[in-house]
């Protein structure tokens, strides 16, 4: 039987791929191989283009398989470049990718970096880490090594999507989380919250982490024309220029290898230091309290420094996030899950009067 094909450049598609970023890219076959493992379709048809057409016909479709004697037609729900181990080397075959923007998501930041090539940029893609058809919004740090590329989840889960109203300046109203984690004690972190204190008069505290070996493990404390940081019982304060009734987002960075420390306010960078409680380490088994200062280890809290106001979003990472994931959960008070302490985790722990509501209205 005669081959169809002499030579594979007789079929060699070059069309314009374009990506979520707007950079075009081509993309041609690749003769002698195919795809094995993530064929959800095959059918004979009268010629490649027909299954380029078929391909192109199903959302699922990313690359498919073609047999250059019988006409076979696989269409792959996989690229190459995501599942490299599953190309077969098969001379009856040809592999070929899906020409246009994939539709369907990428189950984590590693395989779009595959997927797309060494020159991808960092920003927000849709991911579909648990392959269920729901698609979320993350940030991919494209620089970061394999297996940390996937950064945070923008859209939270829907049980994060609330906020906490402190209505009184009372010892009795606050939220706690007793953390009893797998992890590691923290070389880094990144601690998120917004805040909306109901008197710009009054000095409170926002968030306090406690460890066995000290009280003031983090402590952030609102005294009104400036913010108290605490990291393992060393201190800095930041001057914070006031508005009325204002909702503000604020993000403290640190690791303890230069002591490090980066301070933003609403997406910008306002503060940075060096030598922090370097060396220290943040023991990841203790207590959060949100709307007091603890001065002993799950208590000891003082009415002058009770928080009054609401709260949105405190979220903390086991690392340091970049500038760039801070402007852009900035941008919303329903953005951004961390992977040390999530919002969603103080919602068993409410005390007092201490109110849920939810939707979060994130309106200043
Ligand atoms: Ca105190
Ligand atoms: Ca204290």
């Amino acid at each position: 039987m005669p081959r169809m094909f002499n030579s594979p450049l007789l079929f060699t598609f070059h069309l314009s791929l374009v990506t979520a970023e707007n950079q075009c890219r081509t993309e041609v076959n690749m003769p002698g191989v195919a795809l094995r493992g993530f064929v959800f379709k095959n059918m004979t048809v009268t010629a490649p283009s027909r299954c380029d057409a078929k391909c192109l016909g199903e959302i699922t479709c990313q690359s498919y398989n073609y047999h250059m004697e019988k006409n076979i037609c696989e269409l792959n729900n996989r690229t190459k470049e995501a599942r490299p181990e599953n190309l077969h080397s098969n001379t009856s075959w040809f592999y070929i990718r899906r020409l246009i923007e994939r539709e369907l998501a990428a189950s984590s930041c590693q395989e779009v970096k595959a997927s797309e090539g060494p020159d991808i940029i960092s920003t927000k893609y849709w991911l579909d880490p648990n392959e269920s058809g729901k698609p979320f919004l993350f940030y991919c740090d494209m620089n970061r090594e394999e297996g940390q590329l996937t950064v945070i989840t923008y859209l939270a889960d829907p049980a994060s999507n609330f906020q906490l109203s402190f209505d009184d300046k009372s010892v009795s109203d606050y939220a706690q989380f007793y953390m009893d984690s797998d992890f590691s004690p923290l070389n880094a972190f990144t601690l998120c919250l917004w805040m909306k204190p109901a008197s710009q008069l009054d000095s409170s505290c926002v968030f306090s982490y406690s460890l066995p070996d000290e009280q003031n493990g983090i402590l952030i404390c609102d005294y009104v024309e400036s913010l108290m940081f605490v990291i393992y019982g060393y201190m800095r304060n930041v001057y914070l220029p006031r508005g009325d009734e204002e909702l503000i987002h604020i993000c403290s960075a640190w690791e303890n290898t230069a002591g490090s420390w980066n301070f933003y306010i609403n997406g910008s960078l306002v503060e940075s230091d060096l030598d922090f409680a370097t060396g220290h380490v943040i023991a990841s088994s203790g207590i959060f309290i949100l709307g007091q200062d603890q001065d002993e280890f799950g208590g000891g809290f003082e009415q002058e420094q009770s928080f009054f106001g609401q709260m949105y979003g405190v979220n903390m990472w086991d690392r340091v996030l970049t500038a760039e994931e801070i402007t852009i959960m900035s941008t919303n008070c329903t953005f951004g899950v961390g992977n040390f302490l999530r919002w969603s985790d103080f919602i068993p722990g409410l005390h007092g009067n201490v109110k849920l509501t939810s939707p979060a209205s994130c309106e200043p």
